[in-house]
């Protein structure tokens, strides 16, 4: 049975494993979609079946007959398409990176609180299963109290050639990437009260930094590294893997790759692997974020179901992006900045 009609807006690369996430779920349906490109709404329109296409979001919004909206267009969109979705008052999910500024996010929190519409930021990475995994064990008390931590990602695969806009920003890694990895360090450490980052640019056919290296204090007194790079050619490519080292009060759990977890504790030491599902319409190497996109959409849909705000949701997210904003001020005036002044 049907439960909720969805409309998606930007049928682009990654947007196709939002639909099939959709597909999947039994009380959902997407009834419309929209993308300024004719060829991109017919592509995605008869791979899922979707005969309402529309090239402007106004006229679709304007004929309505859906719950929500799944917003999947680049960043230079989602303001004027959150606030559009808000004077319908359809609840919206808006993909990642939140906003070009902070300052718009602000304004688009505010926008949906004012129509009272919930907003989910599709900051999926928290919901990779070895990132749950690692919550879990830290949640299960097994090695005591985390003291320090470090989420990192190195990398040298060629992003640029599904995704030819991460070629041109003047923004690269920390927006794009790093700001899953912030986010993971929110999601395990807890809020972080000051940031310290240093950035470079490896790759002279890029406009924007490849690599970065954060500091992180967090409110609990945890210190972390986040620490990304997509210039670094390794013997064996880990792309997508997120690596997690994390050292407590009785132990130590570090994840590493092929999604291999070593727990070492006052039980013992535990090794297991915690490697994500190849779902049908996945493949590999993406099948870790595919299926984050699938668990980020159930859980919007049950958290809309119960009238509850979802975990990544644009207030909660806001943490996360200022700590972009603070990564990259703190790289240009080679400074330490609080989260607070920001926040
Ligand atoms: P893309 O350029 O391939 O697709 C974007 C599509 O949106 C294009 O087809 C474009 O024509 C359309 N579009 C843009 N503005 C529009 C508007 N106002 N109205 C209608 N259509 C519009 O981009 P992509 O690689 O699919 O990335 C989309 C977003 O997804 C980005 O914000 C990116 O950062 C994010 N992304 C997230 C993940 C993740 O794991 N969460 C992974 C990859 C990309
Ligand atoms: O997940 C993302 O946001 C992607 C990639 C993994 C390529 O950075 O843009």
């Amino acid at each position: 049975m049907v439960a909720f009609k969805g409309a998606l807006i930007g049928c682009g690369f990654f947007a196709v494993n939002q639909m099939h996430g959709w597909q999947d779920l039994a009380d959902v349906e997407i009834v419309a979609i929209c993308d300024h490109d004719p060829e991109r709404l017919r592509i995605v329109g008869d791979q899922f079946g979707v005969t309402r296409r529309y090239q402007s979001a106004e006229e679709m919004f304007a004929e309505g007959g859906f719950d929500f909206v799944d917003i999947a267009t680049t960043v230079g969109s989602h303001r004027a398409l959150v606030e559009l979705a808000a004077s319908h008052k359809v609840p919206a999910i808006c993909q990642k990176p939140f906003a070009p500024t902070l300052e718009d996010a602000k304004a688009m929190v505010a926008a949906a609180e004012k129509a009272g519409i919930p907003l989910m930021i599709h900051e999926n990475f928290r919901w990779q299963t070895p990132i749950l995994a690692v919550k879990a064990v830290l949640e299960s008390g097994a090695i005591g109290s985390p003291f320090w931590g470090r989420v990192s990602f190195r990398s040298g695969f060629d992003v640029f050639s599904g995704q030819p806009y991460l070629a041109k920003g003047k923004r690269f890694i920390i927006e794009d990437l790093g700001i899953h990895s912030l986010d993971i360090a929110r999601f395990l450490f807890g809020d972080a009260s000051r940031m310290t980052a240093r950035t470079r640019r490896i790759n002279p056919a890029i406009a924007g930094e490849d690599v970065a290296t954060m500091l992180l204090d967090h409110e609990n007194g945890i210190t972390s590294i986040v620490d990304v790079s997509y210039a670094t050619k390794l013997p064996e490519e880990p792309f997508p893997e997120t690596f997690v080292e994390i050292d407590a009060s009785e132990g130590t759990l570090r994840l590493g790759k092929d999604y291999k977890l070593t727990v070492h504790g006052p039980n013992g030491t535990t090794q297991s692997t915690v490697a994500p599902n190849l779902l049908p319409w996945a493949s590999r190497p993406w099948h870790n974020i595919q299926e984050s996109v699938a668990l980020i959409q159930k859980h919007w849909i049950e958290r809309l179901a119960e009238g509850r705000e979802p975990d990544t949701s644009g207030r909660d997210n806001l943490k996360t992006f200022a700590l972009v904003e603070a990564a990259y001020l703190s790289a240009e005036r080679g400074e330490t900045v609080r989260l607070g002044d920001l926040l």
